[in-house]
């Protein structure tokens, strides 16, 4: 209970280090590992700080079974075309084009330090750098015995930054601007969520990379499974939150990633879509992404298909018209495809395709297995429901929610918009970012995630030795900071002997009440999974509102032990994502990722007026967001067989 804090304010812990890294995730793996090679001869000081455990934490803490990008063969311009189809058009292609040219080498490296990656027969003993092929499940996509993935990767980090620069269970709260230069961070506080300490570090410069938001929409799991998600509970949106709160432009919050996945369990579908090629259907055996080709036709979706080849979100949005029409549940075939698989193999062989089918789960999405079990489900015998998830912002995935960073110089064409310092510096001076941080440039996944830190790492030290001299001073006071960071605990000490029931009390609000409260209204009012995805400009209004009411009720939180303060804190970074996403959807006004959310009210889309990007800037002490247009420019000549949506110019801004 709350013995730990009813003695009084916690110890304060300061430290001066150059650079800070936030997060202990694929880009801040990616980051330590890389920075160390920089640094040397420098006396530059670095620390990482993780909310949890470097061996499990972020999204890859279960393991995955396939790394999605490798270039291998590919040519990182077509890298360029493939994410910008599945994000409708409109990328920072410098951006992704430097993840393509920079991600094998990560994965080599992952290789190197153990992580066992499918070869093709023939091929088993050779790694991939001494010519060993690799078992593509799609273009761009490896397959690998991934359970362990996160630990290999995370014992890199270690081993190169070591432990004693690393902190683990320390939760960032907050960024902190230079008292000097309020376009500029200087330091985070943050607490331990073992020891009753608050941790203030003061820096040259930052990389926040503290993963996307889960959790910001009232998830499909309920009662005792409530909270399963696919991606990551524990990433909560603290970095468009701590960012956005520093000042920094974010792009295209209005996306999300709706991810279609095994129903309950949350299983990824790429392995049974890409490697065992298994087919889809809806509960009448139909192939609806060929049935409902011609109803991309009305609002111009069609512009950004060609056959079969479509993005994400318009998979998407073929499988909820077959939902929302009374024809699902929509099926994977797996008994189908694996009898295909089967013609051709030995017993053993299909032994080891049966051992596959659970290993996909088993390595990334262990409560999958658990649904298969519980329901007495065999893959190879009997078909497995699919499901769109709730949504999610992340910019690593098929996704492109995030910060907006200054890229790289040498890519021929890019704008000077593009480009105004230190790769992957964001619009405040010293505040990097990477991986689900970076927006306008998905379909990295963990490779490209690593990669990207990797990119930043080297970018910051040379901000760092750039401004060798330069002292930070924080804007704000440590008392200050005690005050806002423990106001949870504080409401709950005054006013805990108020009542009898711990948790009802008119004074405070527990944190999974407001994140209740959080959940109901993002999915009624932001085209969450009870309106099938769908708002509209009236809706909004109304959550805007609610929004504005859940802001100023965040003050009410109550921690009752540093759990609740986690959890408090959590929300808070959580209804900041929220707020973000809210008013990138009501600003931008077309639909442009139907089948990820849909605005009923402009459901065409529309070039003329919207290729471009949405960038947003918070202000943190009038609470007011201001939008605007930013100029989407095309650096990749279209492909052949790109669909002509592409090939159309952005619109002027
Ligand atoms: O199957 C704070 N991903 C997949 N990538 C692939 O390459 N292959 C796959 O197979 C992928 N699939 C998949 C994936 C993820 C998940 C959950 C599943 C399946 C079930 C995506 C990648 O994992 C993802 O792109 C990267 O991990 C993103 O990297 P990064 O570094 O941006 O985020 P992170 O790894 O989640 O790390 C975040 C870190 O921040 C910490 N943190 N620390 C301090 N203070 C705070 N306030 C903090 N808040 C968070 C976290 O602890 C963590 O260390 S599939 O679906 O396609
Ligand atoms: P997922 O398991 O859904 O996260 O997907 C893993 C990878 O496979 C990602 O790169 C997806 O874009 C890709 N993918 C998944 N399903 C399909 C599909 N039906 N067609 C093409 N690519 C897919």
């Amino acid at each position: 209970m709350a013995d730990e804090f009813v003695f009084g304010s916690p110890e304060v812990v300061e430290e001066e280090v150059d650079i800070l890294l936030i997060g202990g995730g694929m880009a801040a793996c990616g980051a330590a590992f890389e920075i160390m090679r920089w640094i040397e001869g420098t006396g530059l000081k670095i620390k990482l700080v993780d909310k949890a455990a470097l061996d499990r934490s972020g999204a890859v803490a279960q393991g995955l079974s396939a790394i999605n990008t490798y270039m291998g063969e590919n040519d990182p311009a077509d890298y360029v075309r493939y994410v910008r189809g599945d994000l409708m058009g409109i990328t920072r292609e410098d951006l992704v084009y430097d993840v393509g040219r920079h991600v094998d080498d990560s994965v080599h490296h992952f290789e190197e330090w153990g992580l066992p990656v499918w070869k093709q027969p023939g091929d088993e003993g050779k790694k991939l750098t001494g010519g060993g092929k690799p078992v593509r499940s799609g273009r761009w996509q490896i397959m690998i015995n991934g359970e362990s993935y996160k630990w290999i990767v995370a014992e890199a980090a270690k081993k190169a930054l070591g432990m004693e620069n690393i902190e683990e269970r320390i939760f960032i709260v907050r960024l902190v601007t230079d008292k000097n230069d309020p376009s500029r961070v200087a330091g985070a506080a943050g607490f331990s969520v073992r020891e009753h300490k608050l941790h203030i570090y003061k820096f040259k410069a930052c990389l926040l990379v503290a993963g996307g938001a889960v959790n910001v929409f009232r998830p499909r799991s309920v009662g005792e499974g409530t909270g399963r998600a696919w991606y990551p509970v524990w990433n909560a949106g603290s970095t468009y939150a701590m960012a956005a709160e520093c000042g920094a432009e974010l792009t295209l919050m209005e996306n999300r990633f709706v991810p279609a996945r095994f129903k309950d369990g949350y299983g990824p579908v790429g392995a049974w879509f890409l490697l065992f090629k298994a087919q889809a259907m809806n509960a009448y055996g139909e192939d609806y992404q060929t049935k409902n080709y011609a109803d991309l036709t009305p609002n111009g979706y069609n512009a950004y298909a060609n056959g079969p080849k479509m993005g994400t979100c318009l998979r998407n949005h073929l499988m909820m018209k077959e939902m929302r029409e009374g024809r699902g549940p929509i099926l994977m075939d797996t008994p189908t495809a694996m009898a295909k698989l089967a013609e051709t193999m030995t017993p053993k062989e299909i032994k080891h395709l049966e051992a596959e089918a659970w290993e996909d789960f088993l390595d990334m999405t262990i409560g999958q297995c658990g649904v298969w079990a519980g329901e007495n489900i065999e893959p190879d015998k009997e078909m497995s429901e699919l499901m769109p998830t709730e949504p999610y912002l992340l910019g690593s995935h098929a996704g492109c929610a995030g910060i907006w960073v200054s890229g790289p110089k040498d890519i021929p064409g890019t704008p000077d918009h593009y480009h105004w310092g230190y790769n992957r510096m964001t619009t405040v001076k010293g505040l990097f970012t990477a991986g689900d941080g970076v927006g306008a440039s998905g379909h990295k996944f963990s490779s490209g995630s690593h990669a990207e830190g990797r990119i930043a790492a080297k970018a910051m030290v040379k901000f760092a030795l750039d401004n060798k001299d330069w002292k930070p001073e924080l804007s704000r006071t440590v008392d200050d900071l005690v005050e806002e960071i423990y106001r949870p605990v504080k409401n709950f000490l005054e006013h805990k002997d108020y009542t009898t029931a711990i948790d009802v009390n008119p004074h405070y609000i527990t944190p999974k009440m407001f994140q209740f409260r959080l959940q109901k209204l993002m999915d009624e009012y932001v085209a969450g999974i009870s309106t099938w995805y769908q708002t509209n400009g009236k809706m909004l209004e109304i959550a805007e509102r609610k929004l504005e009411m859940l802001r100023e009720d965040s003050l009410k939180m109550r921690a009752k032990d540093l759990h609740e303060l986690l959890r408090a804190w959590e929300n808070y970074h959580r209804l900041l994502a929220a707020f973000a996403h809210m008013k990138h959807i009501q600003f931008r006004e077309e639909t442009r990722y139907p089948g990820y959310y849909y605005r009923m009210d402009y459901q065409a889309i529309d070039d003329d007026n919207w290729k471009c990007f949405v960038n947003s800037i918070y202000n943190r002490d009038t609470g007011e967001w201001s939008l605007k247009k930013v100029q989407y420019v095309q650096l990749i000549k279209p492909g052949a067989d790109e669909p002509e949506g592409i090939a159309r110019p952005g619109s002027p801004v």
